[in-house]
């Protein structure tokens, strides 16, 4: 599939999705949506590929939502169309998604890096969800994945004053799970990335699957579903080559990456 609105690259065992919209500090439209979602569902279904990352340039990981696209939707189209679904479809890809975030990722753009596994932000990186200052609100998971990643108190805070915040925050309140030279970030995020595609990939997206389930549900719950789905891994070979691997010292080869 030729992408006008992104670059689409597989490094090694890792796809690579990069926004590439510079003019409009890539604001996420309808083409942007679909390309990324295609781009996903592409390096899901391929086997060679073991973990993504999604990035954006120096100056803005993405900016939002398209405020240009957007202006003029009625009410009745917004809500006929269920504006902006597709992204969810970007949730369930079952390959860990690493977001690599420099410079902005404001509304859309910070629901979008939340949507990922886990967030890598350069030390120029700056979260924020301004849809206040334009008389709306967050409206693709920011409400909802803000409060839950840093709590009730600055998630009120972000969607209520529009404020951003930067890198060092971010990691300070738990958003981003490291913060890197704004040089090495891409870098960074692809190791990241390499070394969970170099683990079993079954193990992999069941760790994914457990984590996630803890949003979703009870403790006792998840925790019953965390001991199944370890319970499984026990079936694989790659259990048996893992265990045999640290009990003689060495790499493990899994069969199954
Ligand atoms: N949409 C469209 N175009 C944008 C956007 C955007 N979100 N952000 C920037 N651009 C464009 C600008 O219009 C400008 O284009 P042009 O050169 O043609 O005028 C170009 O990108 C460069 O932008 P600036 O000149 O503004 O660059 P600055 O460096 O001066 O400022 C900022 C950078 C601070 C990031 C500034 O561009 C800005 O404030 N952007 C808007 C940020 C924002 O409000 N984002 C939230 C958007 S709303 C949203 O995301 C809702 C999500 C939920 C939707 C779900 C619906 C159901």
């Amino acid at each position: 599939m030729a992408y006008e609105t992104i670059i689409v690259e597989a490094r090694g065992k890792v796809g690579l999705i990069t926004l590439n919209r510079p003019k409009a500090l890539n604001a996420l439209n309808s083409e942007v949506l679909a390309e990324v979602v295609a781009a996903v569902n592409g390096f899901c279904a391929n086997a060679d590929i073991g973990a993504m990352v999604i990035t954006g340039s120096e100056k803005a990981f993405a900016a939002g939502a398209d405020i240009k696209e957007m202006q003029a939707i009625s009410f009745a189209d917004a809500y006929a169309q269920d504006f902006f679904v597709g992204w969810e479809e970007f949730t369930r890809a079952r390959k860990p998604v690493i977001a690599a975030v420099a410079g902005y990722a404001l509304g859309g753009g910070c629901e979008l890096a939340m949507m990922c596994d886990f967030i890598i932000a350069a030390d120029n990186a700056k979260f924020g969800q301004p849809e206040i200052t334009l008389g709306v609100m967050p409206g693709m998971g920011g409400s909802q994945r803000l409060t839950r990643f840093v709590g009730k108190s600055k998630a009120m805070d972000m969607c209520l004053t529009g404020r951003m915040m930067d890198a060092a925050e971010a990691e300070r309140c738990g958003l981003v799970s490291r913060v890197v030279p704004a040089g090495e970030l891409i870098d960074e995020a692809l190791k990241a990335a390499a070394k969970i595609a170099d683990f079993s990939l079954p193990s992999v997206m069941m760790a994914k699957e457990a984590v996630n389930r803890a949003y979703e549900t009870t403790l006792a719950e998840g925790l019953r579903f965390e001991r199944r789905l370890f319970h499984s891994l026990f079936a694989l070979d790659d259990q048996k080559e893992g265990m045999a691997a640290f009990a003689e010292k060495r790499k493990p080869n899994f069969a199954n990456r």
